[in-house]
């Protein structure tokens, strides 16, 4: 199964020995290398996790055949991109530890996935410690401050020179910059919204001192790549407590255990337990084949993290980074609007993931350039009625439609 252009991609950051690998690993199946000491993955890692979502289906009352994702039981299993990257250790952005090789790694990202280590186990270098003498507080500041400082490098070579061609009126300020970060994945809206979020003079850039350009760097970075704190090993006793701090700091933060995921993933793999990600228990399917450490383990599993948190927290993460942070919906497009399928007769076949805001004609234009060219208009499946170019697609929608030309 691929993912589309249109997908959205999530880094996996922090610094070392936190479980970005035991995350990605359980997010996607995909065996890596876990260890713990710090630069266990040196060379980033690349997979596919699913979103979770519940299937418009059954409320269809059909059964569906899907070709883009899949369905188990009633859930949409829709495939998201995931980057697992090397650990980053403070003094990154000058190149310390594996630095710059790291950065470069998450340039493509659209949003991020800062898995913490909320026990405080393990230093800023990610080095063992006494349980719960680390903050990890300071591990969400230190990482905002790296990646804006990456930032800063980038453009500080030439921003005397671009700050002239402002004032020249040669070019606006924010073609510029848009042009300059392009590469970061730092979309025109991100440096709009930024700058109206400054009370800089943006139109006399010769006047910003060194501190003002990180302060809009600051400002840039949180707009352009989102982050959601995974606040990981909720599972050890130190944990508890740092989750609640960093919550009341007013972070978006997800407690999770990566390690706990992993291993019931493996079980559902092997056929011994029944478990889809993001459930809030397990049930035990072949019992004989468990020994009694593996019955005490999962025993565990299931009261001291499903029961107690509700999850281990690593498929409420993928979610809350695509569904809050990056502001997706999920449609489904159908062509024949009364069966609900494709012209193969698959019913309920794809799921797109669009930002909010897309419309009608813009998911024409996603799906095939000729059918948005030749939009007539869209039927809102759930509603029965007809739609314009115009509207504003909802999560779970399912719509179809109509244009002037007939594809093959
Ligand atoms: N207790 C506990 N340990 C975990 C959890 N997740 C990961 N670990 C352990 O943390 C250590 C580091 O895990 P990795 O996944 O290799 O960490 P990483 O962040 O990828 O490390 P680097 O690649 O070195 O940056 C391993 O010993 C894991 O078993 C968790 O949820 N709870
Ligand atoms: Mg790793």
């Amino acid at each position: 199964m691929s993912v589309k252009s249109y997908s959205k991609k999530l880094g996996i950051v922090g610094k070392p020995n936190t479980g970005k690998s035991t995350f990605f690993s359980a997010a996607t199946l995909i065996p890596v290398d876990i260890g713990n000491y710090p630069f266990t993955t040196i060379k980033p890692n690349r997979g596919i996790g699913y979103l979770r979502t519940p299937c418009v289906h059954t409320e269809f009352n059909v059964e569906d055949n899907p070709k883009n994702s899949l369905c188990l039981d009633g859930i949409r299993l829709v495939p998201v991109e995931l980057i697992d990257v090397a650990g980053l250790v403070p003094g990154a952005w000058k190149g310390r530890g594996l630095g710059n090789q790291f950065l470069d790694e998450i340039r493509r990202a659209d949003a991020l996935l800062h898995i913490v280590d909320v026990s405080g186990s393990t230093d800023c270098e990610g080095k063992i410690c006494k349980q719960g003498e680390h903050d990890p507080l300071e591990d969400v500041k230190f990482l905002e401050t790296e990646i804006t400082m990456w930032m800063n490098q980038i453009l500080k070579k030439d921003w005397s020179k671009l700050a002239r061609i402002v004032e020249s009126g040669r070019e606006d300020m924010i073609s510029l910059l848009e042009s300059r970060l392009s590469g970061l994945c730092i979309k025109r809206f991100h440096i709009i919204e930024s700058l109206r979020k400054t009370d800089l003079n943006m139109d006399k850039p010769t006047l910003w001192n060194d501190e003002d350009v990180i302060k809009f760097l600051d400002i840039l970075r949180s707009v352009s790549k989102p982050t959601l704190i995974a606040a990981n090993k909720i599972d050890l006793p130190t944990a508890e407590e740092n989750v609640e701090r960093l919550k009341e700091s007013g972070y978006t933060v997800v407690p999770c255990s990566a390690e706990a995921e992993l291993a019931l993933r493996r079980a559902g793999e092997k056929g011994l337990i029944d478990y889809t990600p993001g459930d809030c228990r397990l049930n035990v399917t072949n019992s004989d084949k468990l020994n009694e450490a593996q019955k005490r383990a999962l025993n565990v599993i299931q009261e001291q993290i499903l029961f107690k948190f509700g999850s281990t927290g690593v498929q409420e993460a993928i979610n809350t980074a695509f569904f809050e942070l990056l502001q997706m919906v999920a449609v489904y497009p159908v062509e024949d609007s009364e069966h609900l399928s494709d012209h193969k007769g698959r019913v309920l076949p794809d799921v797109y993931l669009v930002p909010y805001g897309t419309t009608a004609r813009q998911l024409a234009y996603i799906i095939h350039t000729e059918l948005g060219d030749s939009f007539i208009h869209a039927i809102d499946i759930r509603g029965k009625n007809r739609i314009g170019e115009d509207y504003v697609l909802k999560d779970r929608d399912v719509v179809s439609i109509v244009s002037a030309k007939k594809r093959g």
